[in-house]
């Protein structure tokens, strides 16, 4: 099954949104395959977005992600990261469409509410970097 990973941000977890977003996820037939709370160290953070690190907003992302509870999921579905990603809609949640988990929940470019793989092999990696094996269903 594919495997795309979900963050619910600082932003949508201080909001008490993180239930309404994990509803949209299953109601959009996403099955969790692993879940946890997290409070990322500026370093995990750091490294977790290391694609990033040359962009201006680079310390502020990690400042972000780093400065509440976020909470992680790894969702299964055919084609989950291209579908996730037109769940949530546009980084900028000025553009996203209506209906959208961007456009519902977040308030700026930075605090986008939620994250999403960007490709089928990112979402294996990004999984991998927060679950190990035992903490995901099997999915044969
Ligand atoms: P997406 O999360 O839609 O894949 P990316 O990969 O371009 O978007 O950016 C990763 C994260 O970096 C975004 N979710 C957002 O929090 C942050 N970000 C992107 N562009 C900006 C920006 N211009 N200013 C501040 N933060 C940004």
């Amino acid at each position: 099954m594919e495997k795309t990973l979900a963050i619910i941000k600082p932003d949508a977890v201080g909001a008490n949104h993180t239930g309404k977003i994990i509803d949209r996820y299953l109601q959009a037939g996403f099955r969790i395959l692993g879940m946890k709370m997290v409070r990322l160290t500026a370093e995990t953070a750091g490294a977790f977005y290391e694609v990033h690190k040359e962009r201006p907003f680079y310390g502020e992302l990690v400042e972000f992600m780093s400065s509440d509870r976020c909470v992680v999921l790894a969702l299964g579905k055919e084609n989950a990261v291209a579908d996730y990603r037109t769940l949530i809609g546009a980084t900028n949640p000025a553009e996203a469409a209506e209906g959208t988990i961007r456009k519902d929940f977040a308030t700026s470019i930075g605090n986008n509410a939620v994250h999403g793989s960007d490709s089928v092999e990112n979402g294996e990696i990004e999984v991998a970097f927060f679950f190990s094996r035992s903490e995901l269903v099997q999915t044969a």
